[in-house]
């Protein structure tokens, strides 16, 4: 058994350290979501209002605990916005699974898997693609580069594809003579298999309007996801959205940015007892140039699939 430091792994007794909650506050069922609003917005939507539902705020972090109508114990912890943010509380979330936290021992592996589903917002980025779709992603690029910290063997042949494909593309279109020409990489990670079948299952069942494709989670927002705002700062790739709607493999394209799936990807694939995807709507057409106006934009919905996608999951 490991014994780990206070350093390495910071915690008020039980609690972890940016998080600020035990193992029992969390459920083994979890949605994250970017935006710690969304949070109370998802509870009212999945969990039973009847029932006890615990509810914690740390750092801008919300966590609530409860159980959905059909009795399923289901957590939904904000990750914050970026890859840098959601790899602190993905490691918490793990921690918590498989560490006692106040003696900071690895714990035997868990007998019960923990599933994990993002639902967020993204930007569309082929033309077909109506506002209000959901995207869920079957392979993710990191455009990021938290995910490079994590040294997680990539097998996969679509995978290690993909991976060339994007990493060649984006090179071509970084323009000679720029600074950072040859010097950003792509990462190809995959969600878990069982969670991107249980979404479709689900989408299917609710009638959501929803595609499978691949998502590139981006650094930031803007030029990082090929906005162009400000003379004084230029992009590296100027039309980096419109690179990205022919890269494809395994008969699909990619279809979104968002800012958290790759990492999230990365850093759970090599647990045993961890399945984790994404499910994100698209609130913005970068072909058409349109975003969605507040009332046509409601994740309620994709909320709604995510929770009956984890409820499909808990029973396998
Ligand atoms: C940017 O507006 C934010 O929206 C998307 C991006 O991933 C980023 O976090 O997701 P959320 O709606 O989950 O925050
Ligand atoms: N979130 C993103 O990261 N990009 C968009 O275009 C919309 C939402």
């Amino acid at each position: 058994m490991t014994k780990l430091t206070e350093a390495t792994l910071p915690a008020t007794g039980k609690n972890i350290y940016h998080l600020a909650i035990s193992a029992d506050d969390l459920a083994d069922n979890i949605i994250v979501v970017g935006d710690p609003e969304r949070v109370p917005k998802a509870a009212a939507v999945v969990l039973d209002q009847t029932k006890p539902i615990f509810r914690h705020d740390h750092r801008g972090l919300v966590t609530m605990t409860g159980y959905t109508p059909n009795g399923v114990r289901m957590s939904i912890v904000t990750t914050g916005m970026g890859t840098g943010s959601t790899e602190i509380i993905i490691n918490e979330i793990l921690a918590l699974k498989c560490i006692d936290i106040e003696t900071r021992t690895v714990k035997n592996t868990p007998k019960k898997p923990l599933n994990i589903i993002r639902v967020g917002t993204s930007g569309a980025v082929q033309e077909t693609t109506e506002l209000g779709t959901s995207i869920i992603t079957k392979y993710a690029i990191g455009l990021d580069n938290t995910g490079m910290y994590y040294d997680v063997a990539l097998t996969n042949p679509f995978g290690i594809e993909l991976e060339k494909i994007a990493d060649s593309e984006i090179n071509k279109a970084i323009p000679e003579g720029r600074r950072f020409k040859g010097r950003l990489h792509p990462y190809v990670s995959i969600p878990n298999k069982c969670v991107v079948d249980a979404l479709i299952e689900a989408s299917k069942k609710d009638n959501l309007l929803y595609k499978v494709g691949i998502t590139a989670s981006a650094a930031g927002f803007f030029a990082c996801q090929g906005r162009f705002v400000f003379e004084e700062n230029h992009p590296t790739i100027e039309n980096l959205d419109s690179v990205l709607t022919h890269i494809g493999v395994d008969g699909i394209k990619v279809e979104n940015f968002e800012m958290e799936i790759a990492a999230i990807a990365q850093i759970t694939q090599n647990f045993t007892w961890v399945r984790a995807g994404c499910i994100c709507m698209a609130v913005a057409n970068r072909r058409l140039n349109t975003f969605a106006k507040p009332e046509k934009s409601s994740i309620e919905p994709t909320m709604k699939v995510a929770a009956d996608a984890l409820e499909i999951l808990d029973k396998l």
